[in-house]
């Protein structure tokens, strides 16, 4: 198995239908990853832990996404310096609004890389850690690159009746 570079990991099993967006892009880049159930309130030592080796384990790349009182991006963004992806999960209570705000605002020295709510800020999460990973891994920039063309060659030109 290829050196997994990317951890993603999220606080709830109820996060994995939306982490699984992030999964799903890096699958179909070939880029190996690991996915774990890590809680900021519910296992924070298992929190404290996978901060404390991440560097040392070789992961360059950490997706963690989180919903309501989200702060696992930003705890692991204090405890590794592996740049940390921020993924706001929506909530029923709030819509990821909470989510959103809870992630986006590090204070100065500790930042975290938020996306957008849900879904698409998942995928677009895969993809930043793909673009990070492409610029020393010029394999994964070609076929990064054939994906991006692949998507924008998608797009129709004109719209039609549905
Ligand atoms: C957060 O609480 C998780 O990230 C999840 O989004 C939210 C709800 O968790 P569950 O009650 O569904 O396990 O910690």
């Amino acid at each position: 198995m290829a050196d997994v570079k990317v951890g993603i990991i999220m606080g709830s099993q109820s996060d994995w239908p939306t982490m699984k967006e992030a999964a799903n892009i890096l699958d179909e880049l070939g880029v190996a990853y690991e996915a774990k159930i890590v809680s900021a309130h519910r296992t924070p030592d298992r929190l404290w832990d996978y901060g404390k080796a991440a560097a040392g384990r070789g992961l360059q790349v950490i997706i963690a996404g989180a919903g309501g009182a989200a702060h696992l991006p930003g705890m692991m963004a204090s405890k590794t310096r592996v740049p940390v992806i921020g993924v706001p999960v929506q909530t029923k209570a709030l819509s990821g609004v909470d989510s959103l705000y809870s992630i986006v605002q590090m204070p100065k020295g500790y930042p975290v890389a938020t996306m957008a709510i849900g879904a698409a800020g998942a995928a677009n999460a895969g993809l930043m850690a793909a673009g990070i990973l492409a610029l020393s891994d010029p394999d994964l920039a070609e076929r990064l690159d054939a994906w991006r063309a692949a998507l924008s060659a998608s797009i129709p030109d004109a719209p039609q009746d549905e």
